[in-house]
C-alpha cells in the first residue's frame, strides 16, 4: 500500500467485514456466524469465483483455481459499494482498502490447521503448504501491509469457544459501525 494515500471509504450505514486467514483457520464457519448475529450478507469469495467463472483456469497441481483478481473486484463492486457484506476469503491484499471498515485475520495452531485441512481430504501438498503458510504469518503479514492497522482485527480460532467470542465481539463492532452511521441516508 501507498501510505501517502488515505484511502476514502463511501458512506455506508452497515459495515462490509473481511474475515481472512490461512485455509483452516475458521473463515466459513465464523462467516457464517457473524452473518447470522450481526444480518450481515454473506459473501464467500471461492464460490464466487467458481460459480461466475472469476478466474483463469484450474491449478491441477493444487486443486484450485488461478484467481483473475480484477474479475472478483469487479464482479464484487457494487455489492461493497452498499454495504452491511461480510468477505471470507484466504488472501486479502487484492481487494480495494476503502472497502472494509474491519479486516479479521484467524490463526489458529498448526496442528488444527493441520487436522482441519486433512479432515477436508486436501492432498499433501496442499495441506503442507497451508500450514507453512500460517507458521510464517503470510495472510496475517498481507492484512498488515494492505490495510491500517487500526481496521486489522487478529483472533484466535482454535477452539468453539474462541469463535463464539469472536463471533460477538465482530456481532459488537458492527452494532456500534451502524449506531455511529444511522444518520447516513
Ligand atoms: P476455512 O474457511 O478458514 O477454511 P472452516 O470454517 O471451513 O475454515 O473450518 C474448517 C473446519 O474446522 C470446520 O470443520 C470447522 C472447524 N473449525 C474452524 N474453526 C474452529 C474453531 N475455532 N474451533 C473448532 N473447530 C473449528
Amino acid at each position: 500500500m501507498n501510505s501517502n494515500v488515505i484511502p476514502t471509504s463511501p458512506p455506508r450505514r452497515s459495515p462490509n467485514i473481511l474475515i481472512t486467514g490461512t485455509p483452516g483457520t475458521g473463515k466459513t464457519t465464523t462467516s457464517e456466524m457473524v452473518a447470522l448475529a450481526a444480518g450481515l450478507e454473506k459473501v464467500t469469495v471461492g464460490d464466487l469465483v467458481k460459480e461466475r467463472s472469476l478466474h483463469d483456469g484450474y491449478n491441477e497441481d493444487f486443486d484450485t483455481y488461478w484467481l483473475n483478481e480484477d474479475k472478483v473486484v469487479d464482479e464484487m463492486e457494487s455489492m461493497m459499494a452498499v454495504g452491511g457484506i461480510c468477505v471470507d476469503f484466504h488472501t486479502c491484499g487484492f481487494f480495494p482498502e476503502r472497502w472494509f471498515d474491519l479486516v479479521v485475520v484467524l490463526r489458529a495452531d498448526t496442528k488444527n490447521v493441520y487436522d482441519r485441512l486433512e479432515g477436508r481430504g486436501y492432498k499433501a501438498n496442499k495441506i503442507n503448504e497451508n500450514v507453512e503458510s500460517e507458521i510464517m504469518r503470510v495472510v496475517l503479514d498481507e492484512a498488515l501491509e494492505s490495510y491500517q492497522e487500526d481496521v486489522v482485527l487478529v483472533l484466535d480460532s482454535n477452539t468453539v469457544d474462541d469463535m463464539e467470542t469472536n463471533v460477538e465481539r465482530i456481532a459488537v463492532f458492527v452494532e456500534r459501525f451502524r449506531e455511529e452511521h444511522q444518520h447516513i441516508q
